[in-house]
């Protein structure tokens, strides 16, 4: 089969590795390469940034009203809509993911450029109220220079989008690095930024592997913010590149959600609710919701139902309309979720459903809906975050041990209550520590909602007005109004 051959994006310009090197991203329904592309090292990442930063001090992007930049990015989110179908297609090619997601997720998409096209020149700075007469103080927001995004490959094009949109809004310049596992959308939205009219060098895509490229990019000393969404461990890499110049970081790192069920709850929707918690994206979700707990009464029915209809989940082509679960995105993630579910099994889990990758025709990455019964909330199972279709269900007496194992989690990413009881649904929104609760729905997004974390699942937010602001400057300006010569500093007063 012919590869096609895809170029990265420096400078406006479309290019490969200045040493040539190319690397190829695979299909994960056929488990074969479709794709080469360059992969870049230190010097093409320091192309890259440089262009970034020429890009950042010229008068083509810096010279333009904050207005002016809304409207650019307004234009980008029109021509994401007017591409959606393109788009959704090519995703799901290169990261298997179900195409009725991509739709759904890329016919969203222009909403976050539109959303922070709004803000772009709303971006206020404040007059301080000082307790000094004679001095007048305000603030005022200012861009932080180049921005480095650090992708990976479960949603390349709406991380992406939370990303580049309020960094852009602010008035930076980016340079992104997609996931060597699912690079070719965010190719395409830096082709679509530039028919938009936004000029060369703000956005820059360089493509390679994460220690190579990816760290050559996060330690770059010209780069002012790191915005990553990945792994915990690469976490970890990205925090000691940003030490060397103190670049501002933003850290979401996915987590082990619960799901609570308390038996007033409306069993159809939160049967419906654990599902999409799960094994929609076939768990390749940062928010997925794989820990289910359940309140004793309605424990054994709700089992039941859940397995009944994670039963007659569709798993198949990711492309087919009918498709309702796909593969794992990669052979890497394939091989950890076997390697949770060994351990589980090993450590007494009662396995109650799936467990196996199922016979499907293609060769691709394929596992099935998979849960385990637990008992205790200190399992493995209960504590690792799989990132595969793999929930653990737990039962639970009452709203104090439902919040106790809510809790008990080294992760605090996001949770999902299940309750008719109002005054009960806002003391565990209150009590629970995490950074997104859903009440009576799970995995819901909006340009408007922050998503990020409490504890190891990291920190900083994206979407929101905060987003935007978390890409700029605070600078505080001083004005001497007094009409005497400024004292002698040496005379004490
Ligand atoms: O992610 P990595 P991986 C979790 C999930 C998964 C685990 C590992 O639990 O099983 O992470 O997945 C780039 N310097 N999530 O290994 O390594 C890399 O090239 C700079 C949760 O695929 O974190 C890619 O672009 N960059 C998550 C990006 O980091 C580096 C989504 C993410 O890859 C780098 C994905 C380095 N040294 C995985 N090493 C979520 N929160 O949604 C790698 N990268």
């Amino acid at each position: 089969m012919t590869l096609v051959r895809l170029q990265m994006c420096i400078d406006g310009q479309w290019v490969d590795a200045l040493s040539g090197n190319v690397f190829q991203s695979l299909n994960p329904a056929l488990a074969q390469p479709w794709a080469e592309l360059p992969d870049a090292d230190e010097a093409d990442v320091d192309r890259a940034v440089q262009a970034a930063q020429r890009a950042f001090e010229s008068q083509a992007w810096k010279g333009l009203t904050a207005t002016a930049r809304g409207k650019l990015l307004r234009r980008l989110g029109d021509l994401i809509g007017e591409n959606k179908e393109r788009l959704a297609q090519l995703e799901s090619r290169d990261n298997g993911k179900l195409i009725r997601e991509t739709r759904g997720q890329v016919s969203y998409l222009p909403e976050f450029f539109h959303y922070t096209a709004g803000l772009a020149d709303k971006l206020e700075g404040s007059t301080l109220p000082l307790d000094k007469p004679d001095m007048f103080a305000y603030t005022v927001r200012e861009p932080m220079g180049v921005v480095a995004g650090i992708i990976p490959w479960n949603s390349p094009l709406y991380l992406t989008a939370i990303k580049l949109a309020p960094a852009l809004a602010a008035g930076n310049t980016v340079v992104l690095k997609p996931s060597e596992h699912a690079s070719a959308t965010v190719l395409e939205l830096a082709r679509l930024a530039l028919e938009a009219g936004i000029p060369p060098g703000v956005i820059n895509i360089v493509t390679g592997y994460g220690p190579s490229t990816g760290a050559a990019l996060t330690r770059h000393p010209l780069v002012r913010k790191i915005a990553f969404t990945g792994g915990a461990a690469t976490a970890r890499h990205v925090v000691r590149s940003s030490a060397e110049n103190f670049a501002k970081l933003s850290l979401e790192l996915g987590g082990k959600s619960a799901n609570i069920i308390f038996a007033d709850a409306d069993l159809d929707s939160a049967v419906n609710g654990a599902i999409a918690g799960i094994y929609a994206a076939s768990g390749q979700s940062c928010v997925a919701g794989s820990r289910l707990l359940v309140q004793d009464e309605i424990f054994d029915e709700f089992v039941e139902r859940l397995i009944e209809r994670a039963k007659r989940i569709r798993i198949g082509d990711p492309q087919a309309d009918e498709t309702e679960m796909g593969p794992m995105a990669t052979a890497q993630q394939l091989a950890i979720v076997e390697s949770l579910v060994a351990d589980a099994l090993a450590e007494g889990a009662r396995l109650r459903l799936g467990g196996k990758r199922p016979q499907i025709d293609g060769g691709g990455w394929y596992y099935e809906p998979t849960l385990f019964e637990c008992d205790s909330s200190s399992m493995n199972i209960m504590q690792e975050e799989v990132f595969g279709p793999v929930a653990s269900v737990m039962r639970f007496k009452d709203e104090a041990h439902a919040l106790a194992i809510a809790n008990d989690s080294s992760f605090g990413l996001a949770a999902g209550i299940w309750t008719r009881d109002l005054g009960r649904a806002h003391r565990l929104v209150r009590d629970i520590r995490c950074g997104i609760v859903w009440v009576n729905i799970y995995r819901a997004v909006s340009a408007m909602a922050p998503i990020g974390g409490f504890k190891n699942s990291g920190y900083g937010r994206e979407s929101g007005i905060d987003s935007v602001l978390d890409y700029t400057e605070l600078k505080t300006v001083w004005i001497n109004l007094s009409q005497e010569p400024m004292a002698d500093p040496f005379i004490m007063r």
